[in-house]
């Protein structure tokens, strides 16, 4: 059995978080997750207020356990989502794409345990100071928008930068990933493609396909060029955009380009215009299975992998 302080911060039997992943993250996934052990997260991404109210109250019908809301900083809508978890008084609110602690007083007097996403050691501090309860220290490995550091590099400088229980995420996908964060100081992780293939995630079955089938060099980075990192799968779309970066069109015509092209992906399964957002580790993402039975599986190979650790110790 692994058991770490996040397991008792947060009533979890297993200290692992699904990633809140836009267009994907929704109640029925985070309640899957929630009801077999882990932190279900329900991603609030660009959406408007009702439709997150009624996602935490659907989550709050299937399962009793805790889940979390993810809030996606840059959102139009960021003021009304972030209004609306704290009235709904979900247990996590984890954060993404950007600096929290505006919102971080209201959240934590409602009850909320806040967790910010940070890919740099300075944030992680400025988390700490504004009280959150943990961090997610997350590398460019991972899907969507991404930091520059790795998970190898960013994780142990956050370990030793903070106060505070570390969670890792990006690049993980098994348990020798979770074994590996847990060397590196973590004492939880965060996963999201490995949970996008889940049998209870509805993103359209053409994107599962693709996470499925990618190998080892099948993600690129674009957006570097207006400053906002994305990993993705290679496609037409990718492609495209990626080589636009690189040619003498304006930024509004290449930011028009990326628009929809989410939605796409997640709901209409467009293999060509869509922008299948997905971390590094969907190479060894290999087939769909019940998300309990993801978390049960990672746990039991971590468990293999974290007994036998000391054996080239002489
Ligand atoms: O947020 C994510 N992953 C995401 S958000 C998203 S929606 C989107 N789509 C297109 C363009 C941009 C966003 C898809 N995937 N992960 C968490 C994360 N946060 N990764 C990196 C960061 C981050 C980066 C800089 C957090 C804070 C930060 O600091 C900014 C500051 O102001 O200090």
């Amino acid at each position: 059995m692994i058991k770490t302080p996040l397991c008792e911060l947060l009533g979890i039997e297993y200290p692992i978080f699904q990633g809140g992943m836009a267009w994907i993250a929704d109640a029925d996934l985070a309640a899957a997750v929630s009801n077999g052990g882990g932190l279900g997260i329900i991603s609030a991404m660009n959406a408007g207020g009702d439709w997150l109210r009624d996602q935490i109250r659907k989550a709050k019908s299937m399962t009793d356990k805790p889940f979390g809301v993810n809030i996606m900083l840059m959102s139009p809508h960021v003021d009304e989502v972030a209004q609306v978890v704290a009235e709904e008084k979900v247990a996590v609110v984890t954060t993404g794409a950007g600096n929290p602690t505006r919102f971080m007083d209201k959240w934590i007097a409602a009850g909320i345990k806040v967790i910010p996403v940070v890919a740099s050691v300075a944030l992680a501090k400025m988390a700490q100071r504004a009280g959150a309860s943990a961090v997610i220290a997350e590398g460019g490995e991972s899907g969507g928008h991404v930091g520059d550091l790795t998970t190898m590099v960013l994780v142990p400088q956050i370990v030793d930068a903070v106060d505070l229980p570390v969670l890792a995420a990006g690049g993980i996908g098994d348990g020798r990933g979770v074994a590996a964060a847990f060397m590196l100081g973590a004492v939880g992780v965060q996963l999201g493609t490995r949970f996008l293939v889940a049998n209870e995630c509805n993103v359209h079955e053409n994107y599962k396909k693709k996470v499925l089938k990618a190998g080892d060099v099948d993600t690129i980075m674009t957006g570097k060029r207006l400053g906002h990192p994305v990993r993705q799968i290679k496609n037409q779309f990718s492609r495209n955009y990626f080589k636009a970066e690189y040619s003498s069109i304006s930024d509004e015509e290449l930011e028009q380009m990326g628009v929809g092209s989410l939605y796409k992906a997640a709901i209409e399964g467009n293999e060509k215009e869509g922008s299948f957002l997905a971390g590094q580790i969907s190479a060894i993402v290999n087939k769909e299975q019940p998300a309990a039975e993801i978390i049960t599986e990672i746990f039991a190979e971590a468990e293999e992998v974290l007994k036998g650790a000391g054996k080239w110790v002489r």
